[in-house]
């Protein structure tokens, strides 16, 4: 019998060409649709999940298929409606709409772009297969005028698949229940050893953008900062061909005042008397200063032009500080999961701006994209206001030697080449992280994780790289490569649970023992236990209130003894609640958070609250 997996490979084809990625943005020369909103859908329900290839469902409309309903874009489908069977579907999903695009478009390339969509996504126009992408959280496009009906309808069907695979990121497996006396026949499950609900569908937007034939494919910007000057080197790659190209870049400072210039495709132009970049809390100056780089493209085939976000900041690494613009930084924030009540992971503008509220109300100054690629929208924020990122690739549930085989590193290295092409110039990412919680106590780990982060140096030389440990200090395969040390401690959680008093102790030896080996700076990644808002007892009980204040509490006077030392950052698990599989271990969902799902504070959110705008008025008072 085909099984899911099987067909899951074969139906791979012609993955989105490697070209820049930059976001979609308006300018003079070129526009934006956004083709949101509510698509027809439908699960292919067949035992195999391969009826809508055998039957082609993509040449036809899809309410002729079948029965659809209405599904919003973007969202995930799970909890949309009051299907259990759908909330816990496992194989593909079909997605329809139509667009119309203007005549004038006839003269441009336009381009077909979905910021992100999980897993593995295929789509049609007009009958027409015209892209697939493997992997759930990162951009992919195409271009598309030679599938238009550009005086008509054009009718797009996607078709989505969640189901995860040894190779995937994160990796999964599909698990066939042979016992016939007490499964049905075919019956099978996805097991999955990461702690959040795959959540699927086509999760951000999806647009159509135009752009001149000859155009602005790609630009890096990498800063450095010389007295009180700002250096930019920056490249610009070019798509399409023409011969006689001219180009006109200029730095616009925040009021769109031009501060440098330059009309080489690739060089360096300096900023006189710069304003940095610096995470919320560490300038009393305005934080987060952002500059635009304008470039414009000029060739006889007409004219493009682009305006890149960029910020003006260094990064590094000392054996007991992370220094940005020279100047300690000290990572007091959480990490956090793209995660809400109905729409799932689907892109929605009210929580990101009610998150960064929270981040604000409560001083964070980072978020770790746990444990995956954020929305660039949530990037967009970071940016703007100040929030340092460890941006983490999906790179989550590595726990067996079967994911250390070559397509999984060969996807693992294809991810990485994505996920930095998206965030490059970025001045909230200040870290890089390639994996959470891997197996690195067993050989394999050794070539697997060493060609991971070298591969991420060697694209990205300027920022550190790490991956999120669980392991103890005495010794893995793969901590050596890292260039700062994030790790997990769970302390008087999953293990000597609720003894509190036992906190200090241990955290104070497993730090001091990860400095014998290790002589670079180290961030407590996560710590935190699951408690129910609104369950009290005194005295305190795992999962209450208390329980979780005095947890924390302890820690952070552990950490107190550290942070003058090598610890440069510590991050509660988690910022709020969020939803995993049907675990006998999780209250519905992961309650570990220092907010509810709906994003209200239990008592734990106000002691962050105190301390962290404590930390920050004495670091604050470092630099004017
Ligand atoms: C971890 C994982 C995170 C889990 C958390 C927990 O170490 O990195 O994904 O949700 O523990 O609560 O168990």
């Amino acid at each position: 019998m085909p099984t899911i997996i099987f067909l899951f490979a074969l139906l791979i084809i012609n993955n989105a060409a490697a070209s820049g990625m930059l976001y979609p943005r308006f300018s003079e020369t070129r526009t934006i649709i956004e083709i949101n909103g509510m698509w027809k859908f439908r699960a292919d329900m067949s035992p195999t999940r391969n009826e809508g290839f055998l039957k082609k469902w993509y040449t036809q409309p899809l309410s002729q298929t079948g029965d659809v309903i209405p599904m919003p874009v973007p969202a995930s489908y799970n909890d949309i409606t009051q299907d259990r069977k759908l909330r816990d579907f496992i194989g593909w999903v079909w997605y329809e709409t139509e667009f119309f695009v203007p005549v004038e478009w006839q003269q441009k390339r336009v381009v077909l772009r979905f910021d992100s969509a999980h897993y593995n996504t295929m789509v049609w126009v007009n009958s027409k297969e015209v892209l697939s992408h493997v992997g759930g959280h990162l951009p992919f496009e195409v271009q598309l005028n030679s599938s238009l009906d550009i005086n008509g309808v054009n009718r797009l069907t996607v078709a989505v698949n969640n189901t995860l695979t040894p190779s995937t990121l994160p990796p999964g497996t599909i698990h066939y229940m042979k016992d016939t006396n007490r499964y049905p026949a075919g019956y099978f499950v996805q097991d999955i050893s990461f702690d959040f609900f795959n959540y699927a569908g086509i999760h951000r937007s999806v647009k159509l953008y135009t752009t001149p034939i000859f155009f602005i494919d790609d630009i890096t910007i990498v800063t450095d900062v010389k007295g009180s000057d700002g250096i930019v080197d920056y490249s610009i790659i070019g798509g399409g061909s023409s011969n006689d190209t001219t180009i006109v870049v200029e730095v616009l400072d925040a009021d769109g005042i031009p501060v440098a210039t330059s009309i080489k495709q690739n060089g360096q132009m300096i900023i006189r008397n710069v304003n940095l970049w610096w995470p919320f809390g560490m300038s009393k100056k305005p934080t987060a200063y952002m500059y635009t780089l304008k470039v414009v493209l000029k060739s006889s085939a007409g004219r493009d032009v682009y305006r890149q976000p960029f910020g003006v900041r260094t990064v590094k690494v000392t054996s007991t500080q992370l220094l940005i613009n020279n100047k300690p930084f000290y990572c007091h924030g959480v990490p956090k999961h793209e995660d809400s009540d109905i729409r799932g992971k689907g892109l929605d503008y009210a929580l990101i701006a009610k998150d960064f509220n929270l981040l604000k109300w409560l001083g964070a100054t980072c978020i770790r994209t746990s444990h995956y690629p954020y929305a660039e929208e949530i990037m967009d924020q970071c940016d703007q206001q100040g929030i340092a990122v460890i941006d983490e690739s999906p790179g989550v549930g590595i726990t067996s030697v079967h994911n250390f085989g070559n397509a999984s590193l060969t996807h693992h290295l294809e991810v990485m080449n994505e996920m930095v092409r998206r965030d490059k110039n970025r001045p909230a990412v200040i870290i890089w992280s390639v994996a959470n919680e891997p197996l690195v106590t067993v050989p394999q780990a050794e070539h697997y994780f060493k060609s991971v982060i070298m591969h991420t140096k060697n694209l990205d030389p300027t920022r550190p790289v790490t991956f999120v440990a669980a392991v103890g200090p005495n010794g893995d395969y793969a901590t050596k490569y890292v260039d700062i040390l994030c790790i997990n401690r769970y302390f008087a959680w999953y293990s000597d649970c609720g003894h509190t008093e036992l906190i200090q102790k241990q955290v104070e030896y497993d730090m001091n023992k990860w400095r014998e080996h290790h002589n670079i700076p180290i961030i407590v990644t996560e710590y935190g236990a699951d408690t129910v808002a609104g369950l009290h007892q005194s005295p305190s009980f795992v999962f209450t209130e208390e329980y979780q204040v005095e947890f924390l509490s302890e820690y952070h006077a552990a950490f107190d003894k550290m942070r003058k030392k090598f610890l440069v950052g510590e991050m509660v698990w988690n910022f709020a609640d969020f939803m995993t599989k049907e675990d006998i271990t999780r209250v519905v969902g992961n309650r570990k958070g220092l907010f509810t799902r709906q994003r209200q504070p239990k008592m734990s959110a106000h002691l962050l609250k105190k301390r962290y705008e404590s930390i920050m008025n004495e670091t604050i008072s470092v630099i004017h």
